[in-house]
């Protein structure tokens, strides 16, 4: 008789009835069986450990995620398949956490993977929002915002019994810890991500995302980056940073006490990082906890910089957060004398007032207070920290030129190639053995095949099931793409320096191009998702000029056969899952110098998608990897950029009395599109192009139109494409984020791996 699988046995004792029981009961039983079966390993004692702060964590789906760390997936599929269940059917029931945004979350998300598959004593620091960013709706014609809660029964939040009070000006909050565990990649190690919350969370609002955002108590938690067009919600977003720190310091502290430790050896057995600036203020606070137990200030200021460290993710003003002192003073009035102290100290270090933390308006700079008091400060890509070293932060850069590195961002392989898309993972491992599962660079041993036309054939074969795949999800929820057309998809947050608007106006003249009867040797899928902050004004109007686009030309008879253009609503890990895998071209068109990194451009190419794209952010290794032949550039570089802006040199208009591109930009105000589309938001797109474009579309729109073009016409000779799929795939494995991770460790952090 064949013996019970540990899954089945757990799922036994728990009385679940494999053969009745609905997919949603599954989903949680599974959930529970998974977390009753990773057993947590304790790190060695005395380690350094990690505490990873970061206000998004953008995790995904965890069950197949977790199934594949513990090694169960293929038991799980046995076993559900002999009760004639699907897990891909199961998993759909599973809501996926909302703690994330974008990059940064989801970059976030990756590195507690890998610091745990590589058997690094890290943890995650964060907040448990209840109802995540926001759920896009897009069925008005234009983005609506609903709460997206996660949080149920059988989750996989632990909750851990444990609270810190947290001291606001005037009143206080427990701190609630919950735990989400993450799993290494088969080798025994569990991790975990605290997530902190408020003890009575207020239920959902029932109107949209709209609060009482004085209502700190019950809201603290409720949404990640709360609307901060008013002064309510500022004040809002720094309850939250300062909740999540001082709860995060809180619990760094007991647990170094609990390992035996003494306060002065701090930075022996910590590291804090501060991913971005939304958790600076951990800095003063771990000041004021330091000295109310007795540390000298001076002693204390020293330790706290031997022990933080930390990543710029963007070089945009807009988030490198500024504060007013008179936020903190009401939220947090007791880290002003640290910060003032901070202050005075960095101003004995330079005189140069732009290296101030508290500057003459009375504005606290918390990326200056980070680095002033972190031992290491890092970019993201080379053309990113290049950027922040030479331009945006260079008096910092010439006052600690040893604290500067790089390290580019990485995903991991895990997620967006073995679970994502098992028949591409399953043809790499026929071809070239499974090791490159632990060892993503391995992947280049592809190289080696790249005549082998048999492979080649797969290939493209792989990428049209996927195809395929992609089209009958979309099907299945109202949308219908063709999938034997090229698929060109932009997936990433709705902003303008990534110039969804630029591909919006490629859109019109491709639109214009077919009316004219030059249709494009096959049809052409143009897929979109992204999320508008709901603040952000014309980010939505671009949402709403895209989804008009999309009316417009499948109204059409004679372009909707050639051109579709497709808005996947509420874009998030698992609509990414089912996108990446199915892409040809990956839209990587950012402003040069504009998208730090970029991660969703390393996931596609890993998954066989050519990038078109500009010299930004990553694109740059990338293009240096794969080699001219397999990636489209255009557009201006990183350095001619940022020389016109410093010499306020652009001018929109003059791009815009170019007949080719005025007809484009004036096709958003055109009759046809008025009859489908809001004529305020369209004339406020319109208007914006041509009297500001602060993030310069036209300047590149025509350059990005030719090479497209050639993209387009290249991908007919499938031979040479499916040589182009396969050099990207082979040179993404630089991109895992494992290799990001060593390298944090080895430059930055100097943990010691488990069983080292
Ligand atoms: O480093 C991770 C990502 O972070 C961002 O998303 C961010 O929020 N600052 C950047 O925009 C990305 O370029 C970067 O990849």
């Amino acid at each position: 008789m064949r013996s019970q699988t540990d899954l089945e046995r757990v799922l036994t004792a728990r009385g679940v009835n494999l053969d009745t029981c609905s997919d949603r009961e599954l989903m949680y039983a599974l959930t529970a069986a998974v977390r009753q079966l990773q057993k947590p390993m304790d790190h060695a004692r005395g380690q350094r450990k990690l505490y990873y702060f970061s206000a998004e964590f953008l995790v995904g789906r965890l069950l197949r995620a977790n199934l594949i760390n513990l090694g169960l997936l293929e038991e799980a599929e046995r076993l559900l398949a002999a009760h004639g269940r699907s897990l891909a059917q199961v998993e759909d029931q599973e809501p996926e956490p909302s703690l994330g945004n974008g990059g940064l979350g989801r970059l976030a998300a990756c590195f507690l993977d890998s610091i745990a598959s590589l058997g690094l004593n890290g943890d995650g620091v964060g907040l448990n929002y209840h109802y995540g960013l926001f759920r896009q709706r897009l069925d008005t014609g234009r983005q609506t915002e609903e709460p997206d809660p996660w949080i149920g029964p059988e989750s996989w939040l632990l909750d851990t019994g444990l609270s810190y009070q947290v001291d606001f000006g005037g009143f206080s909050l427990n701190a609630r810890q919950y735990d989400l565990e993450i799993p290494g990649y088969e080798n025994g190690v569990c991790n975990r991500l605290h997530l902190f919350d408020v003890e009575r969370p207020a239920p959902p609002p029932a109107e949209g995302i709209r609060f009482d955002k004085t209502d700190i108590a019950g809201h603290l938690t409720a949404f990640l980056y709360p609307d901060d067009s008013d002064e309510a919600g500022r004040l809002l977003r720094v309850y939250q940073q300062y909740f999540m720190v001082s709860a995060g310091a809180q619990l760094l502290l007991r647990e170094l006490e609990e390992a035996g430790h003494s306060l002065l050896e701090l930075d022996r057995y910590a590291v804090v990082h501060i991913n971005d600036t939304h958790p600076s203020m951990v800095i003063p606070e771990l000041l004021r906890l330091l000295t109310s137990r007795g540390v000298e200030l001076e002693q204390a200021m020293d330790l706290v910089e031997r022990t933080c460290t930390y990543t710029n993710h963007t070089i945009l003003s807009e988030a490198l957060e500024k504060w007013p002192a008179s936020y903190l003073e009401q939220v947090a009035p007791q880290l002003l004398p640290f910060i003032r102290a901070l202050d005075q100290r960095a101003r004995r270090r330079s005189d140069d007032p732009r290296t101030a933390i508290w500057d003459e308006h009375n504005v606290i700079h918390m990326a200056h207070m980070d680095i002033h008091s972190s031992a290491k400060v890092n970019g993201v890509a080379e053309l990113h920290t290049e950027i922040l070293k030479n331009t945006e932060l260079h008096p910092f850069y010439v006052l600690y030129p040893e604290k500067f590195n790089n390290k580019t961002n990485g995903i991991t392989f895990r997620r967006w190639l073995m679970s994502c898309n098992p028949a591409l993972a399953g043809l790499i491992t026929q071809a070239i053995g499974p090791e490159w599962q632990r060892d993503a660079g391995l992947l280049e041993k592809l190289l080696e095949h790249k005549e082998d036309t048999a492979l080649l054939e797969r290939l493209l074969a792989v990428k049209e099931e996927n195809k395929g795949a992609l089209a009958r999800w979309l099907g299945s929820r109202g949308t219908e793409i063709d999938p034997h057309s090229v698929l060109d998809i932009q997936i990433k947050r709705l902003h303008q320096y990534k110039r969804q608007q630029m591909n919006a106006l490629y859109a019109i003249w491709k639109y214009v191009q077919i009316k004219e009867g030059h249709t494009p040797p096959r049809p052409v899928t143009m897929v979109f998702g992204a999320k508008a902050a709901p603040a952000y004004t014309l980010a939505k109007d671009t949402i709403h000029l895209l989804l008009c686009l999309g009316k417009l030309i499948e109204r059409d008879p004679q372009v909707s056969p050639w051109l579709k253009l497709v808005m996947v609503e509420n874009y998030n890990v698992s609509a990414a899952e089912r996108l990446v895998p199915a892409c040809d071209i990956s839209e990587q068109i950012s402003l040069a110098s504009k998208e730090a990194s970029g991660t969703g451009n390393m996931k596609l190419m890993a998954n066989g998608a050519v990038t078109l794209g500009t010299l930004d952010g990553a694109n740059v290794e990338i293009a240096r990897l794969v080699g001219e032949g397999n990636i489209y550039l255009f557009g201006r570089s990183a350095d001619e950029v940022i020389a016109l802006y410093r010499d306020n040199a652009y001018r929109s208009s003059d791009y815009w009395q170019k007949p080719e591109l005025e007809r484009l930009v004036d096709f958003i105000l055109s009759p046809e599109l008025l009859t489908i589309g809001d004529a305020g938001c369209l004339s406020r797109l319109y208007k914006d192009f041509i009297a500001k474009d602060y993030f310069m579309a036209l300047l590149d729109l025509e350059d990005y139109i030719a090479v497209k073009e050639r993209c387009l016409a290249e991908y007919e000779d499938r031979a040479a494409w499916s040589r182009k799929m396969l050099v990207n795939i082979a040179r993404s494995g630089f991109f895992s984020s494992d290799r990001t991770i060593m390298e944090y460790n080895r430059d930055i952090w100097h943990l010691t791996p488990d069983g080292a």
